[in-house]
């Protein structure tokens, strides 16, 4: 029994270089000191990626290089240092309007991570226009984080939370998802690409859907950001969300996208610092956009290093990871569906980044053990999806997650990985 598993030799590289013309991934991945290192012996292979990216040294330095230099609480001080900080904290906000395209930076509130995002708009939108008998609309393919602040909210306000179901390939129906649109339904929420089977939704389609009845879409973007470009303005969405973390920039940031119209009819969503005008004991009035939705001391130096993983993913190109990773999981999808007793969970027609699959007779859970064995980093569970593995019938999968950094070899180490797992369970 061979349990070895190389290293890419040297044509191997060169083979992945021309993946995508003009795309360099052994250059990509010397930005990213986290790679280079062993794990239980062996050169680590990330692919997690879904559940967080690495970080460029890019984003690194910047974060350093903000508390070293700039540092101090924003839109409150008149001395320099704090007027340093606002305006790079305000150049960031721009940074990630350009980035997906929004019309003005007011539409850009920075919040902790997507699952702030959301709970924001359920609690203040949704609380807002959601009354008795009234209904929510989301997919069978999304992630708790957009199921259950509106199951929340539905239960509080007596609506009703109504899923579009998905089919076999794990794609959206766009006709049965038309068939659920009525006009009790208050809001449409739905993931842009799913965490668990990698689908990448008709945004566009179903904007134009709910739009035709007036009513308005959230998008959860956290999966789209990191692979596909993101333009707002085009998908014509009323809401998007995203956090830093999967996009190559630290935790502890992400952002909620709105069209201003939308945001500045929305009630304040927690109140203190920043969000307010103007304070007496009779009454507050709140502040623009988009402080009226920052309370609180914001992650400043969280900005920054947003800032500094989109500049990063602008330089590299996001066509050009788009690409990348598209010939990377069309590989890997061959490769892994090839091997005898592995069965791929989500083989949509548009697909990114994601790869689920299980194993005749052996559980996810050892899948991942075995592979960590050999160095490879994968998410195994239900991976805070559990109504879409119910809709499978599988308790969990096993799910490797592509990022720029990974190459063609990496998914051949894993190939060989699952097969190491077959032979322990055979
Ligand atoms: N999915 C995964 O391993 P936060 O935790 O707020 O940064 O992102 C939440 C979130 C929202 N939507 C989708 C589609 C997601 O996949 C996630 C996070 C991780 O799949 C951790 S559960």
């Amino acid at each position: 029994m061979s349990t070895a598993i190389k290293l890419p030799s040297d044509s191997a590289k060169v083979a992945a270089r021309d993946l995508v013309a003009g795309f360099d991934v052994e250059r990509v991945r010397s930005d990213f000191p986290i790679l280079h290192q062993r794990v239980n012996g062996h050169q680590l292979v990330y692919l997690d990626n879904a559940a967080t990216s690495q970080k460029p040294k890019a984003v690194i330095d910047a974060i350093v290089r903000y508390y070293e230099h700039d540092n101090a609480n924003i839109h409150r001080g008149v001395h320099y240092l704090s007027q340093r900080a606002t305006e790079e904290f305000e150049s960031a906000r721009k940074v990630v309007q350009s980035f997906i395209n929004a019309a003005e930076p007011r539409e850009i509130i920075f919040v902790r991570s997507a699952t702030e995002a959301i709970n924001l708009v359920a609690q203040t939108y949704g609380r807002q226009h959601l009354g008795i008998g009234d209904e929510v609309l989301i997919t069978a393919m999304e992630h708790h984080y957009n199921i259950v602040p509106w199951q929340l909210l539905c239960e509080e306000k007596q609506a009703k939370l109504q899923v579009a179901p998905i089919n076999d390939r794990g794609e959206l129906i766009p006709a049965e998802f038309e068939r659920l649109l009525n006009s009790r339904t208050r809001i449409v929420a739905l993931g842009h690409v799913s965490n668990a089977l990698g689908t990448i939704n008709p945004i566009k389609q179903i904007t134009a859907m709910a739009h035709a009845r007036n009513i308005p879409v959230l998008v959860d973007g956290a999966q789209a950001a990191p692979h596909v470009r993101i333009d707002v303005q085009q998908l014509d969405c009323d809401f998007y969300a995203f956090s830093g973390h999967k996009i190559y920039g630290p935790t502890g940031i992400g952002v909620l996208y709105g069209k201003a119209a939308v945001l500045e009819a929305m009630p304040p969503y927690q109140g203190g610092g920043d969000m307010i005008s103007s304070v007496t004991f009779e009454k507050t009035t709140y502040n623009k956009l988009p402080h009226k939705f920052e309370a609180g001391t914001p992650d400043m130096s969280g900005a920054v290093g947003l800032r500094a993983a989109i500049e990063y993913l602008n330089r590299v190109g996001i066509e050009n990871v788009a690409e990348y990773e598209h010939e990377l999981l069309t590989y890997a999808t061959q490769k892994v569906s090839a091997i005898p007793g592995v069965r791929l969970i989500g083989t949509a027609k548009e697909k990114a980044g994601v790869l689920s699959f299980i194993m005749d007779g052996v559980h996810p859970h050892d899948i991942g053990t075995i592979l960590d064995q050999e160095g490879i980093a994968i998410r195994t569970g239900h991976h805070c999806a559990q109504p879409v593995m119910q809709r499978f019938g599988v308790d969990a999968t096993a799910r490797a997650s592509f990022a720029l950094y990974n190459t063609k070899e990496e998914v051949d180490v894993l190939v060989r990985g699952i097969q190491k797992v077959q032979e322990v369970f055979g």
